[in-house]
């Protein structure tokens, strides 16, 4: 080889190593700076989950208000301090749960290896682990996510999708994110796990236009069976609602059956029958439970790989609640 194609094929190796370092995440990042660190998430959640097997609602519902909301940052699991009120305290965030959780996982792996493994990381690991530990689907979790060092309340009302926001609202806000139709209803499909609260839908089912109405797109007699059984009334704070009745810890077909029956709970959720893209997505996924999960993964390594730091910046935090 001539002098010239030595530096060629030096070039071309090192583009490829900057690119490979840069920009981007990968499986396994952690493989030499800390080994252990996705065996400890993987045993602290076996240990725990299969006797709290509700926190895996909790953990990938955490991952997706932390991923939309700057991007997957952790910014979700940081406090708020006298002068800056996080994202935690932002309306949407009182039902958030799961933060115990991530917090001693962290203090696990720090023991291991200090200062090295995201918040952010551990997050997506564990919603991850968690939800295949209740038989759910698995999905990659590329890692090497920085922390993020913002997190504000106001921010959440801009980004997150709401559960009165109509298809319009909704495919925007995923679309700002780099989601489409097909993501939106794949991942709307884990609300087949977990609970809600009244405050969600009281307007649905008691006020829905300001006249003391309800939402024609909810079934009625569901409607009837709500309001008899679970929000007596509007101003019920409280009480917890299964999305998929009687199937809340067990992630199947149940949430696309109950939307096709004009039961899902939120208008976010009824919005999936709106159009005939999303309408047929839906109707696609209530054939195979295999398709379903094998569609989920690939819509959740998106989701996980939404505006992700990397590289120099953001930074890697003690602690989870707390910017260093
Ligand atoms: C499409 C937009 C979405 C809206 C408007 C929405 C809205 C909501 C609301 C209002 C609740 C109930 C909160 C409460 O009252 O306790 C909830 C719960 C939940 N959401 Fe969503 N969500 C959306 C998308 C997602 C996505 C993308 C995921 C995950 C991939 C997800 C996972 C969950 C889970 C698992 C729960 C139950 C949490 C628990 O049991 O603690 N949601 N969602
Ligand atoms: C963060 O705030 C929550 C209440 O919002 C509190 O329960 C928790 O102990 C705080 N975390 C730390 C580490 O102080
Ligand atoms: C959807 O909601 C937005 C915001 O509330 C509103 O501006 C828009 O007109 C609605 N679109 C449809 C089709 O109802
Ligand atoms: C229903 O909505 C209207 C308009 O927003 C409001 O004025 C009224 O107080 C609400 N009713 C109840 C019972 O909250
Ligand atoms: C988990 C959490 O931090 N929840 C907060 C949600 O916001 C209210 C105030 O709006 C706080 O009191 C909660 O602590």
């Amino acid at each position: 080889m001539g002098s010239q194609s030595y530096l060629t094929v030096l070039i071309i190796c090192l583009v490829a190593i900057i690119g490979s370092s840069h920009g981007q995440l990968q499986l396994g990042y952690y493989g030499k700076s800390c080994p252990k660190a996705e065996e400890i998430v993987l045993k602290y959640v076996h240990q725990h989950i299969p006797n709290a097997p509700s926190l895996a609602a909790a953990l990938i519902r955490l991952h997706f208000h932390d991923c939309f909301v700057r991007g997957c940052d952790a910014s979700v699991l940081v406090n708020s301090t006298q002068t800056n009120q996080a994202e935690k305290v932002a309306i949407p965030n009182l039902t958030l749960r799961g933060f115990d959780f991530i917090d001693t996982i962290k203090s696990l792996i720090e023991a291991e290896c200090p200062g090295v493994v995201s918040c952010a990381d551990i997050l997506s690991l564990s919603a991850r682990d968690s939800v295949h530990a209740i038989g759910g689907p698995y999905w990659n979790v590329p890692t090497g996510r920085r922390d993020g060092t913002i997190s504000k309340s106001a921010d959440v009302f801009i980004s997150l999708p709401a559960p009165f926001n109509n298809l319009t609202t909704l495919l925007t806000l995923f679309g700002n994110v780099g989601l489409d139709a097909n993501d939106l209803v794949l991942l709307s499909g884990a609300h087949t796990i977990g609970v809600s609260h009244c405050p969600a839908i009281s307007n649905r089912l008691y006020n829905f236009t300001g006249k003391g109405d309800q939402d024609p797109d909810l079934d009625s007699e569901y409607a009837t069976s709500l309001k008899t059984f679970k929000c007596k009334n509007i101003n019920d704070q409280t009480t917890i609602i299964e999305m998929d009745p009687g199937s809340r810890n067990t992630f199947d077909l149940g949430y696309f059956k109950q939307v096709v029956k004009r039961r899902g709970l939120f208008e976010s959720d009824a919005a999936l029958l709106k159009s005939s893209t999303t309408r047929s997505i839906v109707a696609q996924h209530l054939q195979s439970n295999e398709k379903f999960f094998t569609e989920f993964a690939k819509s959740m390594e998106k989701m996980g790989r939404i505006n992700v730091k990397i590289g120099t910046e953001g930074e890697i935090r003690k602690h989870c609640a707390f910017v260093n």
